[in-house]
C-alpha cells in the first residue's frame, strides 16, 4: 500500500472527465475533498473513509466507493443500517460502544457546530449519546450489537 499514484485534487475535479479505471485508489485527502466538508470536518471524513474502506486496507478503491454509494442511494433499509452500523463501529469488532458513538457524535457536532446558531453546548454530544445508547442497548450490557441497532432504528422509522 503506498500513498503514491493517488488521484490529485485536480485529477478528481479535472476538466477532462474520463471515467477513471477501476483500479484507481482514492486517498484520505481526496476523500476529504470529495466529501467537501473542508478542513473542519476531517474527523468525520476519516470515519466516513473507514466506512467506505470495506476491506480495511487503508485505501478506498473506486469499487469500494461505488459500492458504498450504491448502498446509500439504492440499498434496502437493512443494507443502509448495516452500513451505518459499520460507520459507528470504529474498531470493527461488531459492537458499538458508548465511546465509539461519542467519537462519531463529537465529529458530527464539530462539523455542524461551525455552521449552526445558536452554538451547540459543549456537553450536547454526550447527552445525545446517553439518550441514544439507553434506547438502543436493549439488554443493557454496555454495547450495541447490529441486531439491537437495526431493531431500534426500525422502531424509530415505524413510529
Ligand atoms: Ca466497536
Ligand atoms: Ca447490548
Amino acid at each position: 500500500m503506498s500513498g503514491k499514484g493517488l488521484y490529485s485534487r485536480e485529477g478528481v475535479y479535472g476538466k477532462r472527465s474520463h471515467s477513471p479505471p477501476f483500479n484507481v485508489k482514492i486517498g484520505l485527502n481526496q476523500m476529504d475533498a470529495i466529501i467537501t466538508f473542508r478542513e473542519y470536518s476531517t474527523t468525520y471524513a476519516h470515519f466516513l473513509f473507514n466506512a467506505f474502506d470495506t476491506d480495511h486496507n487503508g485505501a478506498v478503491s473506486f469499487e469500494d466507493f461505488i459500492k458504498g454509494l450504491s448502498i446509500l442511494l439504492r440499498g434496502t433499509i437493512q443494507e443502509k443500517l448495516n452500513w451505518a452500523f459499520n460507520l459507528y463501529d470504529i474498531n470493527k469488532d461488531g459492537y458499538i460502544t458508548k465511546e465509539e458513538m461519542l467519537d462519531i457524535m463529537k465529529a458530527i457536532y464539530d462539523m455542524m457546530g461551525k455552521c449552526t446558531y445558536p452554538v451547540l453546548k459543549e456537553d450536547a454530544p454526550r447527552q445525545h449519546v446517553e439518550t441514544f445508547f439507553q434506547k438502543m442497548d436493549k439488554n443493557k450490557d454496555g454495547v450495541v450489537t447490529i441486531d439491537e441497532f437495526i431493531e431500534s432504528c426500525q422502531k424509530v422509522s415505524d413510529e
